[in-house]
């Protein structure tokens, strides 16, 4: 994937909560393109598979059990630099650390429940793309 689209999901605290139409105009408005969207919810299996880079740190089970706790919303994202434009769109993992005005500093309810996520290269949003969007059409 060339260097200008990312992946994101807004995760089950941030759907539960009623935040999927502020957290897209906010994205909207930083100046990112929807490409791809689906409302969907991950079993606690394709959670574990989707952060199995996280198998060893001592939230993983958490992070599985919340992950698959509730729907969510997949989408990728398209403006020039995404990645690294989307992650300072977001904010800080820890809400507490995270940026004045950034997505998690307004949604975020704790580091575990941190209403999105953002791909951190451009390898793992192709790699995150293709997990929920492969065989589906991607519009340019
Ligand atoms: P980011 O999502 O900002 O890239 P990572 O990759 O360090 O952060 O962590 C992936 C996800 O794991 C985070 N979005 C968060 O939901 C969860 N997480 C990270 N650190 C903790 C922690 N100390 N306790 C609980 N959950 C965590």
């Amino acid at each position: 994937m060339a260097n200008n689209r990312t992946f994101t999901m807004i995760k089950p605290d941030a759907v539960k909560n009623g935040h999927i139409g502020a957290i897209f105009s906010h994205i909207n408005k930083a100046g990112f393109r929807i490409v791809a969207m689906k409302y969907t919810k991950l079993s606690a299996e394709k959670a574990g598979e989707f952060y199995a880079v996280h198998k060893e740190r001592p939230f993983y089970g958490e992070l599985v059990e919340f992950m698959s706790s509730g729907p969510i919303v997949a989408a990728i994202l398209e403006k020039d630099n995404a990645v690294a434009d989307f992650r300072t769109t977001i904010g800080a993992t820890n809400p507490s650390d995270a940026a004045e005005g950034t997505i998690r500093a307004l949604y975020a309810t704790s580091i575990g429940e941190n209403a999105v996520h953002g791909s951190d290269s451009d390898e793992n949003a192709e790699i995150e793309s293709n997990f929920h969007f492969a065989g589906t059409e991607v519009f340019a």
